[in-house]
């Protein structure tokens, strides 16, 4: 009988795909091919190609010890073709195919060009998601807006997470206002799991060394692991030894310290090698046994059973358009420091140093220090989702797009979030300990030295006064603003447009 051919994508290296459970080892042959428009759609990062095309490797070698056989076109092979419908459709003429199995592609770019093939796909839904697009589409029907902690609670009620019968366990849905807590320096911290190169992982950093000189980011020291057996040893380091902390220190940042209670397990999740309900279930264990605190599992399992899947469902719902969403007209160029880390301003240096260095920062990293200043200085929001969907391992459009334009840019006018993440540095210092160390003063406003995120902040309220104003959770800053004395707020604004002006010059700052 003649094969079908059967597409596994870099970001569904698991072995219960839909697309693998669909077809037949004995006579089926799956097809994965490194290929320069995935390698190229935006400048990812050099760990990031790593990490990708060593683990699509290693998962090649797995099908193809257990019965399966794979046609791989690797990225340094005169063969293989630039991108994947071009791989289908060659693999196709060559094994006289029958037809295309494949697990629907995350990211629209890619769901499109499959469409539009002239080989007969099938296309199946990927069921890696707790939530079906369907069932989402059905929470979301009807409603005026759709908020992450009722959908959250849903979800807790549909997988039995955390629930004692009909209740939440504890009696509340949600420990956040537990969660806020500033890290200490000196703190003893755990780290995440570091793996050892092996020499397929080597091979691969010396082609991508070789073909991507340009790629941002350090490539060494390369130390994720690239297969499911790393993946899980790594999630029960996190279970063991960092959960017990992740929900006190969620909203902290420490200077030097990259990671930590983070699990650094997303990377993990969202290329298929961890199962998101596996790692709810191993978080709720600890929390039975007594080994971590409710709050902490909460917030864990929150972020994974609530807004993982939220920003999915989101996504898929609002279709390929969602991207160009700018609600709030910015327009203008991302700063050269995104690329570099070499500003004045110690929390975004740090945060883009890590990026560079780990292509890797944590949330509120990515949230309240480069997301906040690109939303504060009315950078263009699309510019702002590229360099995200570059510079870290985790992204991936269906999950980044919705945190970035939605969430932190709020370019989307708010589906994802009821109010702009926006805030002064007086909230970066609460969290952090980067203001010692820095060369502006976070408690001034319109001096040369004062930090800037605190004038472009009033600024930013000032320029977005129509659409903003009558937010009820935005009622109170406006007030206050009211309440400046006329000359600190002129002072305050022609601040502002002195940090915009320099933005725009590429002076540094
Ligand atoms: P933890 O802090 O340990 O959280 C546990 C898990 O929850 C994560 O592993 C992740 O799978 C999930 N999670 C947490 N927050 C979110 C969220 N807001 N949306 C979806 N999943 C979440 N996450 C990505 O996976 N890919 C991205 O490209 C991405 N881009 C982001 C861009 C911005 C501007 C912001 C604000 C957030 C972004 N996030 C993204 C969400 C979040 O920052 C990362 O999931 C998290 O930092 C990953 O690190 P961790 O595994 O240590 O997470
Ligand atoms: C991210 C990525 C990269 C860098 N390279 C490849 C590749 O060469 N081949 C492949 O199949 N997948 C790659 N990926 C992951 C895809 O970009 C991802 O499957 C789509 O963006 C859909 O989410
Ligand atoms: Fe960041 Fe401002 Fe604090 Fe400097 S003073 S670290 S720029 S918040």
């Amino acid at each position: 009988m003649k094969p079908r051919l059967v597409l596994v994508l870099g970001d569904q290296l698991t072995p219960g795909l839909s697309a693998l459970r669909a077809a037949d080892r004995s006579r089926d042959l799956v097809v994965m091919a490194e290929v320069t428009e995935e390698a190229q759609y935006v400048r990812h990062h050099a760990k990031k190609l790593v990490y990708i095309f060593s683990a699509m490797r290693k998962f090649a070698l797995k099908l193809r010890q257990e019965g399966w056989q794979v046609a791989y076109g690797r990225l340094d092979d005169p063969q293989t073709t630039r991108s994947i419908t071009a791989e289908l459709e060659r693999r196709y003429k060559a094994y006289g195919a029958v037809g295309v199995i494949a697990t629907e592609s995350g990211e629209w770019r890619l769901r499109t060009a499959l469409a539009e093939s002239t080989l007969p796909i099938e296309v199946l839904p990927d069921d890696r998601f707790l939530i079906s697009r369907e069932d989402f589409a059905a929470w979301a029907a009807g409603r005026k807006s759709l908020r992450m902690e009722y959908f959250y609670r849903e979800m807790r009620r549909r997988t039995g997470l955390l629930m004692e019968g009909d209740q939440p366990a504890g009696g509340q849905w949600n420990y956040d206002q537990q969660n806020r807590k500033a890290a200490r320096p000196g703190t003893a911290l755990p780290s995440p799991m570091r793996h050892t190169p092996d020499e397929i992982t080597n091979e691969v950093l010396g082609m991508v060394r070789t073909r991507f000189p340009r790629a941002p980011g350090q490539l060494e020291p390369f130390w994720f692991a690239t297969d499911a057996a790393g993946a899980k040893r790594a999630a029960a380091k996190f279970m063991r030894e960092a959960l017990p902390g992740f929900g006190d220190f969620q909203d902290a940042m420490l200077e030097g310290e990259r990671f930590l209670h983070h699990s650094v397990l997303s990377m993990y999740l969202n290329i298929g090698l961890l199962d998101p309900l596996e790692l709810c279930h191993a978080a709720e264990a600890e929390y039975r046994s007594g080994h971590a605190p409710l709050n902490a599992v909460e917030g864990y399992i929150r972020q994974i059973l609530g807004w993982r899947e939220f920003v999915r469902g989101i996504y898929d719902l609002q279709g390929p358009g969602y991207v160009s969403n700018n609600q709030l007209g910015a327009s203008r160029r991302l700063p050269e420091f995104y690329w570099s880390g070499d500003t004045d301003m110690a929390c975004v240096a740090a945060a883009v140093r890590q990026t560079l260095e780990e292509a890797y920062a944590h949330h509120i990293q990515r949230l309240m220090v480069t997301g906040n200043f690109a939303m504060l200085a009315g950078i263009d929001p699309h510019e702002v989702h590229e360099w995200y969907l570059a510079v870290y391992a985790d992204a991936y459009e269906w999950v980044e797009a919705p945190n970035v334009i939605g969430m932190s840019q709020f370019a989307d006018g708010g589906i994802v979030a009821s109010k702009p993440y926006a805030a002064s540095g007086a909230y970066i210092n609460r969290m952090s300990d980067h203001c010692k160390g820095c060369l502006y003063d976070v408690r001034a406003r319109e001096s040369e030295q004062a930090c800037p995120f605190n004038a472009l902040y009033w600024d930013f309220l000032v320029r977005h006064r129509n659409s903003l104003q009558g937010n009820p959770r935005m009622a109170q800053m406006f007030r206050s603003w009211e309440r400046m004395a006329e000359d600190r707020r002129k002072a305050t604004l022609a601040r502002a447009q002195s940090l915009l002006r320099r933005l725009e010059t590429g002076e540094r700052m």
